[in-house]
This record gives C-alpha cells, structure tokens and sequence, in this order.
C-alpha cells in the first residue's frame, strides 16, 4: 500500500501517532478511542490492514475476526462490567470513516450520536 493510502490506524500500530493503548499482540491492537461514544470506547484493530471491513475479514481470515471478539470480550471483562457493544460500521452510509476493519467496543451508556 502506498505512504499516502495507509490508515490512521497503521499509522498508530507502527507508533506514528500517539494512541491511549490498552492491548497489544501479535496480530491485534485496541486503543481508546479519540471520540468516545460511551464511558468505554475502544476500538480492536487487527494489525494486518489487508481488510477495509468486518466482511472483508469474515471472509479473507474468519480464525481473526473470532481472535477479534474474543478479545473484545476479555477487554471489556476487564474495563467495565462485561457487558457491552460490538459495533462495525461497514459503508461510509454507516458511518465508516476509517477503512481498516476495526471493532467498536461499546460500554456503559451511550452518548446521543453517532453510534447511538
Ligand atoms: P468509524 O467511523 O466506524 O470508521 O470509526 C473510526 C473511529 O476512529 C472514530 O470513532 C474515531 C476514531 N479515530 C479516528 N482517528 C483517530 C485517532 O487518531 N486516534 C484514535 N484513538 N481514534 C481515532
């Protein structure tokens, strides 16, 4: 991909941009997100940034997508009550602004916007 195709979110796994980071592994990274949308608000990324969004990953590598949520699972186990969203905007007509699949994690009540 070329310097000027690559995501905001390549450009914080590679340690480009600052990030508030809570997990990081081999193939996945979740951070906060900029904008959150609830009191937590993390955003699970796969590191690879082969996939636009969650389809593309169900069908190009369905063992990362599962490694996705069950992180998101474990993550919000952690940094909330357990219960929580899981949000994939897929389509910029729903809201998709960054074309590197990536998990909404959602917990605690909503702010009025746009994930609500
Ligand atoms: P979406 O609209 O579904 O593609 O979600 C993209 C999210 O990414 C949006 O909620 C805001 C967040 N975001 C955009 N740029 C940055 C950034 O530089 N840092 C962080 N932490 N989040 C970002």
């Amino acid at each position: 991909m070329a310097e000027t195709e690559r995501s905001i979110f390549s450009r914080i796994i590679a340690g480009e941009i600052p990030a508030d980071v809570v997990y990081d592994s081999e193939r996945i990274i979740a951070f906060r997100d900029i904008a959150p949308q609830a009191p937590l608000h993390l955003l699970v990324v796969p590191k690879t940034e082969q996939y636009r969004d969650v389809t593309e990953l169900a069908a190009g590598d369905p063992d990362l997508l599962a490694e996705l949520v069950a992180t998101a699972k474990k993550l919000a186990a952690e940094h909330s009550d357990g219960d929580f969203r899981l949000i994939f905007n897929t389509g910029p007509g729903a809201g998709q602004t960054v074309f590197h699949v990536h998990a909404h994690v959602l917990s605690g009540q909503l702010e009025e916007g746009r994930l609500g």
